[in-house]
């Protein structure tokens, strides 16, 4: 046999072989070589069962996305599934790394699984916007019943292969290092059993009250998004009394529902989109990297403390520089509460903590920086105190290591021109908090080094961040969109809408909050207290009361103990109050007038982004958005989503408002073209 599907004969058990790197995806050759490899070991007398087994860093990770949206080559997944579920010779699967989706799904229509220790199986689907649609949401009830079915269809996440064995996925565990000849001994031990377990002839119990259960506890996780109904409603009708043939009819309706729907393209741009991000155009990807052994961070504040988490967690060393020792103490204590938290809630174990902690060097002394490969400056946003402490750097960082700053909007170049390595200066710029948020901008500055750049793009992905490009503008990519958001925000409630009714329009659109929430939340002070005599607006009148969000039990709205927000009239008397001094008269707001003065703007910065080549791609955007700011994956990102409504749709309501349109975007939507392909 050709192409990437081989067979082997172990005198009476063949082995079938894939080898489709990078992650054995089941694209039409495999599985037309899969139909091939079962058909030979059904003909040849010799064969007394078979093996299913992939070469490479995992079993088969799913279908080929890649064909998704293209014509279909035949045999489907399905079709190969009921295939080897059908031979009446046993089929084994072997599955090392991670048997995922339609990967899954083979091992199912398998009549045996024998699984590494390490191994996980999963069907992420709904993560895709999709389902299992090779019997898989049929095949998991009749296994392993409507709870776990639930769980691995409707949230995604794969499962270990303890558990798996547990719960009769896996029926053997194999050696760590043994799993094909582990693998071939248990054919053989099968190989005369009869009749042949299969999944289809099994039947699932129906389980209403966990149904009920599962949608309330997972209620706000599932919001907005269609896949998770419709894994739910598939793996419901398994334990319905239907039969498996009904079952898998209305699989096949629901996938194609879903496969041919706004949402599932979105997830699957996403997925490719996240992948692209960490790709920089114009360097090679096989340049030399610095190595990054040990990592200074200054500043022990939140941001600090928090940046230090993402290198301990990953077994990098950090030495975290303050200027006082209460400070010092405070931030060291911050970061061993965070780890404690995560040991309780049995994320970690203790040692762990105690790993990250000891690779911890917590000091007041500047010079200790000198042995760091990679130093992040996490101090305040000033641009003469950056200045200073990028001087002293220069002083005393090893030749060769890389000088960063979290600043988020400040000029990356202004900052490196102080020191007499520009070409080792980038910005990294976390977001809050810095531990678990996974996004991260680095910013090019005009003279960084290649190596520099890619080097931290490689290390973005070692501390499990998603790393986008950007240029050196004023908020970067993530701050500088959501500057005009804000400042649409405000003039509407001068105009007669108010903060509610903004706020309840980005949450029906999906955002987890609206911009007053969000003012509220991050402090209505920022930058306030630098002229506090200041009243010039809304927010200055709000600051100099003391409604400074959350933190004072009142902002844009008031808040009970609970945090629990309710609109305030003495806002809206403020807001009134600067509505009469201005001369404006209130009128009604149209929601869809929310949207196009507050998202449309977003997009045409976006669009201006991409014209001063501030990012990469249109898609690295939508990623800053996605992993930085909480826009529904379901709707792809902010250009993603403006190429399903339409570029000229965006254009007009821009126009109607008396907005400059961007150039990019006028021209893309009199072209018929979009951002994203
Ligand atoms: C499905 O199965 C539907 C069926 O139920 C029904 C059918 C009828 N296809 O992530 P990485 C590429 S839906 C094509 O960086 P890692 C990826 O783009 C599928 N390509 O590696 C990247 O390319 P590049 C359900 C794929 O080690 C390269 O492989 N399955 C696919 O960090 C390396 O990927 C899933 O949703 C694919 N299925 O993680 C699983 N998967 O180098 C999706 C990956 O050009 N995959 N690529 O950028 C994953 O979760 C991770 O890739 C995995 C490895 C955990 C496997």
């Amino acid at each position: 046999m050709t192409g990437p599907i081989t067979t082997e004969l172990h005198d009476d058990v063949l082995v079938i072989i894939s080898n489709n790197p990078p992650v054995n995806a089941l694209g039409a050759a495999v599985r037309q070589g899969l139909e091939a490899g079962i058909k030979q070991g059904l003909a040849n007398p010799q064969v007394k069962a078979m093996v299913i087994r992939c070469d490479g860093r995992t079993f088969f990770a799913g279908a080929d996305i890649t064909e998704f949206g293209k014509p279909m080559q035949e045999p489907g997944l399905p079709t190969v599934v009921d295939m080897i579920e059908a031979s009446d010779k046993p089929v084994v699967a072997a599955i090392h790394g991670t048997a995922l989706g339609g990967g899954c799904e083979v091992t199912l229509g398998c009549h045996y699984r024998i699984a590494v220790p390490s191994a996980k199986i999963g069907t992420p689907e709904v993560k895709l916007g999709l389902l299992p649609g090779a019997g898989g949401t049929q095949r998991i009830p009749r296994i392993a019943g409507v709870k776990l079915a639930l769980e691995m269809t409707a949230k995604g996440d794969p499962i270990p292969a303890k558990l798996a064995l547990s719960a009769g996925l896996i029926d053997r565990l194999a050696g760590e290092d043994s799993l094909v000849a582990d693998a071939i001994a248990f054919a053989r031990d099968i190989a005369d059993t009869k009749p042949l377990p299969r999944a289809r002839d099994k039947v699932a119990q129906a389980d209403p009250d966990a149904v009920a259960a599962f949608k309330k506890d997972n209620a706000k996780r599932f919001r907005g998004f269609e896949a998770p109904a419709a894994n739910i409603a598939c793996v419901e009708k398994a334990a319905d009394g239907s039969s498996f043939d009904e079952g898998i009819a209305f699989e096949r309706q629901e996938f194609m529902k879903l496969m041919m729907g706004v949402q599932s393209a979105a997830q699957r741009h996403i997925f490719f989109a996240e992948r692209q991000a960490a790709k920089i155009d114009g360097i090679d990807p096989k340049i030399a990297l610095r190595e990054i052994k040990r990592v200074g961070v200054i500043g022990a504040g939140t941001m600090g403390g928090g940046i230090s988490m993402n290198f301990l967690s990953a077994g990098i060393p950090v030495t975290i520089v303050e200027m006082a020792q209460d400070a010092l103490d405070r931030g060291a204590g911050t970061i061993r509460k965070n780890y404690e938290a995560s040991a309780a809630k049995g994320r970690l174990k203790p040692e762990q903590v105690e790993a990250a902690m000891g690779a911890l060097n917590p000091t007041l002394d500047f010079e200790a920086l000198a042995e760091c490969d990679l130093i992040i400056e996490a101090v305040y946003e000033n641009m003469d105190v950056k200045k200073d402490i990028f001087t002293r750097l220069d002083a005393i960082a090893k030749p060769g290591a890389i000088l960063a700053s979290n600043t988020s909007y400040l000029d990356i170049d202004e900052i490196a021109s102080v020191t007499k390595r520009p070409g080792d200066v980038v910005g990294m710029h976390f977001f809050s908090p810095a531990n678990v948020m996974k996004l991260l901008e680095v910013v090019r500055g005009a003279q960084t080094e290649d190596d520099v750049l890619a080097t931290v793009m490689a290390l973005s992905k070692t501390i499990k961040k998603v790393a986008v490009v950007a240029g050196v503008c004023d908020g970067f990519i993530g701050n500088r969109m959501l500057k005009p958001r804000q400042v649409e925000a405000m003039k509407l409630l001068m105009e007669g809408a108010t903060p509610e009714q903004i706020d309840k329009v980005h949450v029906a659109f999906g955002m987890p909050m609206g911009p007053f929430q969000m003012s509220d939340l991050a402090g209505v002070d920022i930058g306030w207290h630098r002229d506090p005599n200041r009243i010039e607006n809304i927010r200055d009148a709000l600051a100099a009361e003391g409604r400074w969000g959350q933190k004072t039990a009142k902002g844009f709205y008031d808040y009970d103990e609970k945090r629990n927000p309710t609109p305030s009239p003495r806002v809206a008397e403020i807001i009134e109050d600067f509505r009469s001094k201005s001369n404006l008269q209130k009128r009604e707001i149209s929601d869809e007038e929310i949207v196009e003065k507050t998202l449309y703007t977003m997009v045409n910065e976006g669009a201006l982004i991409l014209e001063e080549k501030m990012a990469q791609r249109a898609s690295d955007i939508d990623v800053v958005w996605i992993y930085g700011y909480g826009w529904p994956v379901y709707r792809g990102g902010p250009m993603f989503w403006a190429d399903t409504e339409g570029l000229k749709t965006i254009v007009a309501g821009l126009e109607k408002h008396g907005f400059a349109v961007a150039e990019l975007l006028k021209s893309k939507a009199e072209s018929g073209g979009r951002f994203n392909g």
